[in-house]
């Protein structure tokens, strides 16, 4: 059993445990079932899952509302049983053929309606898993070429269809997770300063806000620390998917920290800032295991996600603020930078 959160709590979703299948080859491992998935959370540490709502009711989509409520509900006695709680619940509406070309901003209106429907299933979900909390990853609103789509128009259709998630279920909240482009060559809403500001257009703009990923941040050419605090200052920073990114290219969610860690530290520093360890909020991880790691080993990614945010936790709370305030104070950022390295690398005093 994982040792002591120091005040955190961790999420992770089942696709963090995978086979290894990628773009250019097959499945290396065993894949497991969701279940099976679930019965590891607790031993690594994690108390929160993240769900897509075909984790918890496979083929949704040719299933009657009883079957859906049914299989939902022998998914939250299985969450029961591990004790574990639901994050949140998030429609995955860009793996259906009708998803092809985006839910909320296709130019076809049955496939918009289908994803209204989609979505407010997802929420008679979330309640019966005990979660009110619906995250939106516009994963294919967006476009391959501009041209296919009024992109104005499209952020109107972003608007109605929050909307009506919210008009469906006066409790539910929505996180947008904001991410720039991939599976699309631009996404809309492609940063948290888009998300909120989409969340201002809506009915209540106060049950929207954000969920922000250290990759899609970077992807964007932003620092995710600085998305972060722009989310905590407002009180919308409503989960986190912590991992990494090696440079511009496909969303790789590698470990956290594991290729930056100054900018790990600075994530972990403003959720300190912010206070984040006193919300009900999960710490979630959103990171896949290398194709190369064999099956007994393809959950050390998690292992290693949760034990450097602990150990950056640490470096945070063990950091000589008055020395640093001085070198501010001196305006010497360059004995700041130093005060940090030295601190972080462990160097003698
Ligand atoms: C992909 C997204 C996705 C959402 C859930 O990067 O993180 O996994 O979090 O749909
Ligand atoms: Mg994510």
């Amino acid at each position: 059993m994982a040792t002591d959160g120091m005040g955190y709590r961790f999420s992770f979703g089942p696709w963090n445990i995978h086979e290894g299948a990628d773009p250019f080859g097959p499945a290396v491992r065993g894949d497991t079932t969701v279940v099976d998935k679930l019965t590891q959370y607790k031993a690594l540490g994690f108390d929160g899952v993240q769900l897509h709502d075909d984790d918890v009711v496979p083929e949704l989509d040719s299933r009657s509302s009883s079957q859906i409520a049914n299989t939902a509900k022998e998914m939250r006695d299985v969450l029961d049983s591990e004790g574990l709680v639901a994050e949140f619940v998030a429609p995955r509406l860009w793996e259906a053929p009708e998803g092809i070309d985006g839910a909320f901003t296709a130019n076809d209106p049955q496939v918009r309606t289908w994803a209204l429907s989609r979505s407010r299933q997802a929420v008679d979900i979330a309640e019966i898993l005990g979660t009110d909390l619906i995250v939106l990853w516009f994963a294919r609103e967006g476009t391959y070429i501009r041209e296919s789509k009024q992109a104005i128009e499209a952020h109107h259709l972003l608007v109605q269809a929050i909307n009506a998630i919210l008009e469906y279920n006066p409790s539910i909240r929505v996180a947008i997770e904001p991410k720039p482009n991939e599976p699309m060559d631009h996404t809309y809403i492609p940063t948290i300063g888009h998300a909120l500001a989409l969340g201002s257009r809506t009915c209540d703009p106060s049950r929207v806000g954000g969920l922000i990923e250290t990759a899609h941040a970077i992807l964007a050419g932003l620092d995710p620390s600085d998305e972060m605090a722009f989310a905590l200052a407002a009180d919308r920073l409503w989960g986190v998917h912590l991992n990494d990114q090696n440079g511009l290219k496909f969303d790789q969610d590698k470990s956290f920290g594991s290729v930056n860690l100054r900018a790990a530290f600075n994530q972990v520093r403003v959720l300190e800032q912010g206070g984040y360890a006193q919300t009900d909020r999960f710490i979630g991880v959103d990171v896949k295991a290398m194709r190369t790691q064999r099956t007994d080993t393809a959950i050390q990614h998690l292992v290693n996600s949760r034990r450097i945010f602990l150990m950056l936790v640490e470096k945070v709370r063990s950091l000589d603020e008055d020395a640093l305030k001085q070198h501010v104070a001196q305006r010497d950022y360059e004995q700041l930078e130093m005060h940090i390295l030295d601190h972080l690398m462990g160097s003698p005093a």
